[in-house]
C-alpha cells in the first residue's frame, strides 16, 4: 500500500508557509530537498546531548559520538546494499565524492593513450573533475552522444559498441539527469564498462532518495550522491567504493585520523574508509543523513518513484497544453524521473522563475550546472519543476494557472 503522501506534509515545517500571500509550493527538489522532522530533530539532539569529537575520546559523550556516527556509516551502507559499511566514505557531498576518485583513482591509474569515457547529459560535477584528470594524465576525454532534438531519445546505446574499446579505463555517468529527468540503465551499463574492463563511477545525485538504488545488484565500482537532495542536512555526502578499490587508492586527504602511525619522515595510512576522511568530520549531518535513510526506507523508495513519475506525468501533460512550450528530456508517455525542464520561446527561464516566485511557487531557472548540454539543445536556459512524494497535483494545477498569466503578460 502506498502511503498517504498528502499526511506526510506534516513532516516538513518548512512546507506551511506562505511566500508572500500565497502558500509555497516547492517544486525546487533537485537543487536541495526539503527536511523532515525527524532529520533536524536528529541534529537538534546531537547538539544539545552527544556533541564530541570521534574516534578520539574515551570519555561518555565521545563514545555516544562515535556509536552514533558509525551507525550512521552502516544505516548508508544498508540504504544502498554495500557490502559493508567500510565502502562508505563520509565526504561534504555529490561533487567531493567525485573529485576523489578523480584525484586518487584517476591520477593513479590513467595514462596518454587511456580513454575516460561519460556523457552528453552530465552535470559539471561529473565533467569538469574528469576534464582536469585527463588533462592531468594525458588520458583522452569521450562522451556518449546525447539522441533527440530534446534529447528525447537518451544515450546513445548503441554507440556504446564503438565508444567502449580496452582503452577505456572510465566510465562516469549520471545515474538520473537533473535537466533532462532521464534515467539510465545503470546496471546494463555497468555491465558493459565492465566487459572492457573499465571501472564504473555512477553520479547518483538525483536518483538515490528518488528510486530504489542497490550497488551490488546495479555492479557499480564508485557511486556518488549528497545527503541534501535525499532529505538529509547539507554537507554531507556519501563516496560509494568498492572494498577491494578503495584499499588500493592512496588518500586524497591527508592529516588526523587518516593515519596508522607518523614519524619524521613519513606516515602510513588506515585502511578504509577512515583512509579518505582525514580532520574532524561532520558527525550531526552523518546522523542526521542515517536518520532521512530511515525515513525515505519506511515509505519505500518504490513508492517514491512511483509517485514522482506519476507527478510528472501529469505535469508534461498540463504543460504540454501551454502555446509555445518546449519540453526537454523524455516527452509524454516516455519514462522518466520526477523533474521537469521547459522553455518558452522569447521568454528567459529567469523572468518565469521570478514571476512563479511571486505565486509562491519555487522552480529553478538557468543551465542547471549543464552548459554543454544547453549548447547541444541550441538553449541558455530552461525552468524546471523538480518533484518529491510531498508535492501534490493541486499544486501542478498552481503552476500550470502561473505559467499561463505570465505567457499572457510577455504576450503583452
Ligand atoms: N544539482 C541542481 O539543481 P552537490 O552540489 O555536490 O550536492 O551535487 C552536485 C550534483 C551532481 N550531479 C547531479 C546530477 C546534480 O544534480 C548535482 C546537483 C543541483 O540540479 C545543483 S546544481
Amino acid at each position: 500500500m502506498s502511503p498517504d503522501w498528502s499526511n506526510l506534509r506534516a513532516d516538513f515545517p518548512i512546507l506551511h508557509q506562505n511566500v508572500g500571500k500565497n502558500p509555497l509550493v516547492y517544486f525546487d527538489n533537485g537543487a536541495t530537498s526539503q527536511k523532515p522532522r525527524a532529520v533536524i530533530q536528529s541534529l537538534i539532539n546531537y547538539y544539545e546531548r552527544d556533541n564530541a569529537n570521534v574516534h578520539r575520546g574515551l570519555h561518555a559523550l565521545s563514545m555516544r559520538a562515535t556509536d552514533a556516527y558509525e551507525g550512521a556509516r552502516a544505516r548508508v551502507a544498508k540504504f544502498i546494499n554495500a557490502a559493508g559499511p567500510a565502502e562508505i566514505i563520509f565526504t561534504r557531498g555529490t561533487t567531493e565524492s567525485i573529485n576523489i576518485v578523480a584525484r586518487s583513482w584517476a591520477h593513479a591509474h590513467l595514462k596518454p593513450g587511456d580513454v575516460v569515457l561519460t556523457t552528453e547529459m552530465e552535470h559539471h560535477s561529473n565533467l569538469v573533475p574528469w576534464q582536469q584528470a585527463a588533462k592531468a594524465t594525458g588520458a583522452t576525454l569521450k562522451y556518449v552522444p546525447l539522441l533527440g532534438n530534446d534529447g528525447e531519445d537518451g544515450l546513445d546505446l548503441a554507440a556504446l559498441d564503438t565508444l567502449l574499446t580496452p582503452q577505456v579505463k572510465l566510465f562516469a555517468f549520471t545515474h538520473m539527469s537533473n535537466t533532462l529527468g532521464t534515467i539510465n540503465p545503470a546496471a546494463e551499463l555497468c555491465r558493459r564498462a565492465k566487459a572492457v574492463g573499465a571501472i564504473t563511477v555512477i553520479d547518483a545525485a538525483q536518483s538515490i532518495g528518488h528510486l530504489p538504488f542497490d550497488v551490488r545488484e546495479i555492479g557499480a565500482d564508485f557511486v556518488a550522491f549528497s545527503g541534501h537532495k535525499m532529505c538529509g542536512p547539507t554537507g554531507i555526502g556519501v563516496l560509494y567504493g568498492r572494498r577491494e578499490l578503495l584499499d588500493t587508492l592512496a588518500p586524497d586527504e591527508t592529516g588526523g585520523g587518516m593515519v596508522v602511525s607518523v614519524t619524521y619522515e613519513g606516515a602510513s595510512w588506515k585502511p578504509a574508509p577512515e583512509r579518505f576522511e582525514a580532520g574532524t568530520p561532520n558527525v550531526a549531518d552523518a546522523i542526521a543523513l542515517g536518520v532521512a535513510c530511515d525515513y525515505l526506507d519506511a515509505l519505500g523508495r518504490d513508492k517514491i518513484f512511483e509517485h514522482d513519475a506519476q507527478l510528472a506525468q501529469l505535469a508534461m501533460e498540463k504543460l504540454s497544453t501551454l502555446e509555445g512550450i518546449r519540453i526537454i528530456g523524455p516527452q509524454v508517455g516516455q519514462p522518466r524521473g520526477g523533474l521537469v525542464s521547459f522553455a518558452f520561446e522569447g521568454v528567459h527561464a529567469h523572468d518565469i522563475v521570478t514571476f512563479a516566485d511571486q505565486d509562491g511557487i519555487a522552480l529553478r531557472g538557468g543551465h542547471h550546472c549543464n552548459q554543454p548540454l544547453m549548447r547541444k539543445l541550441g538553449l541558455t536556459s530552461t525552468t524546471r519543476a523538480s518533484f518529491y512524494f510531498y508535492n501534490t497535483p493541486e499544486e501542478i494545477d498552481r503552476l500550470v494557472a502561473s505559467l499561463r498569466k505570465i505567457q499572457k503578460f510577455f504576450a503583452g
